[in-house]
């Protein structure tokens, strides 16, 4: 089995993006499933652009995004992604899409068809605190997941994808005040691996 696992460039003014430096610290074998490891730009349509020629080049039986949700507490597995950019802030190539839609034929929504609620019970079970959640946003990680159950339902059935978004590392909030959750890079890899084994034993 093969498994895509990516990251996102570090966006919004971060020197880091946590989600890519947890992919990056992954062992190359999982339960016997080969890890494929990339970064996807943190631009709207491009990241997707990206994703897209991964999925060509390795023809991956699932596909696992991963960002940085600033904030939120916990890891958060997404199960939902919605036919709308709206973007709170610019993204690293200066677009900002209010109110638009991503694909015109599309649905209005796709769900992940990866084992969504396993994938948390797993977590938790092991240590990591994980929850379901319900909206993936509007900006660019949205984006990406979008167009990826987009072509789930449309060019690759077999294929299975989904999304989890992370919080900030410590060292990003430190000097906030007060600062927002995190969750150390160390673990939040952790709880990546460990979220690919309940994919594996699904
Ligand atoms: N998080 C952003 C985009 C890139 C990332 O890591 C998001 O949640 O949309």
């Amino acid at each position: 089995m093969k498994i895509l696992v990516t990251g996102f460039a570090p966006f919004g003014g971060e020197k880091i993006n946590p989600a890519y430096e947890a992919v990056k610290l992954l062992p190359d074998t999982i339960a016997g499933a080969t890890i494929i490891k990339a970064e996807l730009p943190t631009v709207f349509r491009k990241g997707a652009q990206a994703l897209q020629a991964l999925i060509d080049t390795h023809q991956p039986h699932a596909v696992l995004c991963v960002g940085q949700a600033g904030g939120r507490p916990v890891i958060s597995v997404e199960r939902v992604a919605i036919n709308l950019q709206d973007a709170r802030i610019a993204d690293n190539e200066g677009n900002r899409p209010t109110d638009e839609i991503i694909v015109a034929e599309g649905k209005a929504a796709y769900f992940s068809n990866l084992p969504t609620r396993a994938m948390v019970q797993f977590l938790r079970d092991k240590g990591i605190p994980a929850a379901l959640s319900y909206t993936a946003g509007t900006y660019v990680c949205n984006d990406v997941l979008y167009h990826l159950l987009y072509w789930i339902d449309t060019l690759y059935p077999q294929m299975r994808g989904g999304f989890i978004h992370v919080p900030y590392d410590p060292a990003q909030v430190v000097n906030m005040s007060p600062p927002a959750p995190s969750m150390p890079i160390a673990a939040i890899s952790e709880g990546i691996r460990l979220a690919i084994i309940a994919i594996i034993n699904a």
